[in-house]
């Protein structure tokens, strides 16, 4: 059984995807961000950067003790790993997944996160930061579409953890201020997935508690 510390965002939707997608049992524990429950003593010893997505594996492959880790990148690879699904076995294919999948949590999440909070959150509109994580939204998204108009997924032949990292970032399109219609190939890949069933399975657990 595995933890799973949650809250409906991006970030924590990559985990319920894979999730779902691998049918590993786990137990949706919400943690209210907005209320400052990432600060509550007790998450911190599972994910002390105080942000979700954070697991805790009660039956981890080496037979010890619970395992917790945090940062969603690592904890995709861990689960493909744990249970053999969404990354590739063959080196090339395995490669190319890990490099997309590092590109997101190091371009694609950061910088759209600052299109959202720029957008959407911060006190004061700052023309400056607006147009510039607007104009990094849209190169990413024109690297995205260049690599999925020569493959069929980030990583090669197989839908993977590259894709999961991506599509709930991609899913927040229209808070990027982005039209999919502009950019043909993620629309196709963005469809693809939205209509996967277990895609369906983790949006609905956001909806609920
Ligand atoms: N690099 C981290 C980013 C996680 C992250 O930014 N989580 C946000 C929600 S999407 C969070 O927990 N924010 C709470 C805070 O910053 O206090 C990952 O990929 O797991």
């Amino acid at each position: 059984m595995i933890d799973l510390y949650y809250a409906p965002t991006p970030n924590g939707h990559k985990i319920t995807l894979f999730l779902e997608e691998a049918q590993l049992a786990y137990r949706q524990i919400r943690v209210d961000i907005s209320k400052g429950d990432q600060f509550r003593p007790e998450f911190l010893t599972v994910s002390p950067n105080n942000k979700i997505p954070a697991i805790v594996d009660h039956v981890p492959a080496d037979g010890g003790a619970p395992f917790s880790l945090f940062e969603s990148g690592e904890i995709l690879l861990y689960l493909a790993e744990k249970s053999g699904k969404l990354l590739s076995g063959e080196l090339r294919e395995r490669h190319v997944t890990l490099q997309w999948l590092f590109w997101q949590v190091g371009g694609l999440g950061p910088m759209l996160g600052q299109n959202h909070h720029f957008n959407h959150f911060a006190p004061q509109p700052v023309p400056y930061a607006i147009e510039r994580y607007q104009v990094e939204t849209l190169r990413l998204y024109n690297v995205l579409n260049k690599r999925l108009s020569t493959s069929p997924w980030l990583g090669g032949e197989h839908y993977s953890i590259a894709d999961i990292a991506c599509w709930p970032w991609v899913n927040a399109h229209l808070r990027q201020r982005i039209d999919l219609q502009n950019f043909p190939a993620v629309n196709n890949w963005f469809e693809r997935i939205r209509l996967r069933p277990a895609t369906a399975r983790a949006m609905q657990k956001a909806q609920a508690n």
